[in-house]
C-alpha cells in the first residue's frame, strides 16, 4: 500500500513491530560506535534534534555550515549501514546506487526541524528514504519555493516516506513530536532515519 503526499510516496506501516525492534537494536550500535551529538547551526546555535549517522559519510553541521564527513567528530570511521536499513533502501529505491550515508535524528519532547530543502547531496536524481520509529511526528511539505502552499501528514513508527524526482527538492520539516505517542523506544521520543546517496 502506498499514499501520495505533495509528491512524496509514504508506504504507512511498512515495517512489522518486529522489524521495528530489530531496528532500534541497531540503531543502538551505530550509537555505540558513534554516539549521538548536537550539531550546532551555521548560527551557532545547538540543534535539539541529536544526530549521528552510519555508512561512508555522516552528515554533520557547525559554524562553517552543512556537510557530509568521513569520519564521526571522535575521529572513528562510521559504523556501516546495518543490512535491516539497507533492505528498505533496496524495497523502494528502484535501481538507485547504495546509499552512502544513513542519518540518524533523534528527536526528544519538543524538539522540531524547521522547512529546509536536503541540497547538501551532489546529485539530486537519486531519491531519499525515511524510516520512522517511535512516537509519531507531524510531517509538513511544500513545493521547491519557500513560501508555498505545504501539507501535513502524521508519520508514524514503521512508515517509509521515499521523496524522488521532482519532489526530490521540496521544502520540508518536522513540525512536532506527539510525544509518548509509541510504546517502540523506552525512554519515548522519535528516531527518523534518512538514507542518500551523497556523492
Ligand atoms: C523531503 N529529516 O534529516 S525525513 C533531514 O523526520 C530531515 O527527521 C526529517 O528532513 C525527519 O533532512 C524528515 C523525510 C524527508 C527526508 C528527506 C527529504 C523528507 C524529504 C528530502 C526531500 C524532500
Ligand atoms: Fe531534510
Amino acid at each position: 500500500q502506498k499514499v501520495q503526499v505533495g509528491g512524496a510516496v509514504v508506504y504507512p506501516g511498512a515495517l512489522s513491530r518486529d522489524a521495528q525492534m530489530a531496528m532500534v537494536e541497531d540503531v543502538r550500535g551505530i550509537a555505540r560506535a558513534a554516539p549521538f551529538f548536537s550539531p550546532l547551526t551555521p548560527w551557532g546555535k545547538p540543534m535539539r534534534v541529536r544526530m549521528t549517522s552510519a555508512g561512508r559519510f555522516g552528515w554533520w553541521s557547525d559554524r562553517k555550515g552543512y556537510r557530509y564527513i568521513p569520519t564521526h567528530p571522535s575521529g572513528s570511521a562510521w559504523p556501516a549501514i546495518p543490512g535491516s536499513i539497507l533492505a528498505v533502501w533496496d524495497a523502494v529505491a528502484d535501481a538507485a546506487p547504495p546509499p552512502e550515508c544513513c542519518l540518524v535524528n533523534y528527536y526528544c519532547e519538543g524538539a522540531k526541524m524547521g522547512l529546509h530543502q536536503d541540497k547538501d547531496e551532489a546529485n539530486f536524481a537519486h531519491p531519499v528514504v525515511s524510516i520512522s520509529l517511535g512516537d509519531t511526528a507531524t510531517f509538513r511539505i511544500g513545493g521547491t519555493e519557500r513560501g508555498g502552499k505545504t501539507q501535513s501528514i502524521a508519520l508514524k513508527s514503521g512508515d517509509v516516506l521515499v521523496m524522488g524526482g521532482a519532489t526530490r527538492l521540496a521544502y520540508h520539516g518536522i513540525d512536532r513530536i506527539k510525544f509518548g505517542s509509541s510504546p517502540l523506544l523506552p525512554d519515548g521520543g522519535r528516531i527518523n532515519l534518512t538514507l542518500r546517496v551523497v556523492t
